[in-house]
C-alpha cells in the first residue's frame, strides 16, 4: 500500500495595534502590523513564495505584496476592517491558499490586550501538504 506522506506546517497570523499620538491634520489614531509567521519558528520564505495582502480600500494601494521575510505590512490607520491574506509557495503549481483577518484596534473579547490598549489579536493554523511532489518536498523539507 502506498504510504501516505503528509508534511504540516504551523503558522500564525493577525494583527498587533497601538495608539499613536494624532496629529491635527489625520484621522490616524493607531499604528498596526498585519503578518503571517510560522507557529515553530521555521523560515517560512523556504516554501513560501510571496503573501499577497489586501486591505481596506481607504489604504492606498490596498494591495500589498511582500515577496520575503518578515512577511508583514506596517500601516497607520483609524478603524478595523477585514483583511485577507493570499499566501504562494514554492514551487508556484502548488495551489495558494487564502486566509482571512480583521485587522483589530481596540480591546475586545477578540485580543488579547495590555496595560497600554496595544492589542494583539491572531489566529494559529496549519498548512497540510499531502503526498508532495518531490519538486515540493525540496522546499518543504528545506532547512
Ligand atoms: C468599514 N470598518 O468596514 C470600516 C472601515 C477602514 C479603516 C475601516 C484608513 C486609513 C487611511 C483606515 O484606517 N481604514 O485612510 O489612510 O467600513
Amino acid at each position: 500500500m502506498a504510504e501516505k506522506n503528509v508534511v504540516h506546517k504551523r503558522i500564525v497570523y493577525g494583527n498587533t495595534a497601538h495608539i499613536i499620538e494624532r496629529s491635527p491634520d489625520s484621522p490616524h489614531t493607531h499604528e498596526w502590523k498585519l503578518y503571517v509567521q510560522s507557529a515553530t519558528n521555521e523560515p517560512l520564505e523556504n516554501f513560501v513564495k510571496k503573501v499577497t495582502f489586501t486591505l481596506h480600500p481607504s489604504f492606498k494601494p490596498p494591495t500589498r505584496v511582500v515577496d520575503k521575510p518578515p512577511f508583514q505590512v506596517v500601516e497607520n490607520g483609524w478603524g478595523e476592517f477585514e483583511a485577507q491574506i493570499k499566501i504562494q509557495f514554492h514551487p508556484t503549481t502548488l495551489k495558494s491558499m487564502t486566509l482571512r483577518h480583521i485587522v483589530r484596534l481596540f480591546p475586545s473579547d477578540k485580543t488579547i490586550t495590555a496595560d497600554d490598549n496595544s492589542v494583539v489579536a491572531e489566529s494559529f493554523d496549519e498548512l497540510v501538504f499531502s503526498n508532495p511532489s518531490d519538486s515540493m518536498a525540496k522546499y518543504l523539507n528545506k532547512e
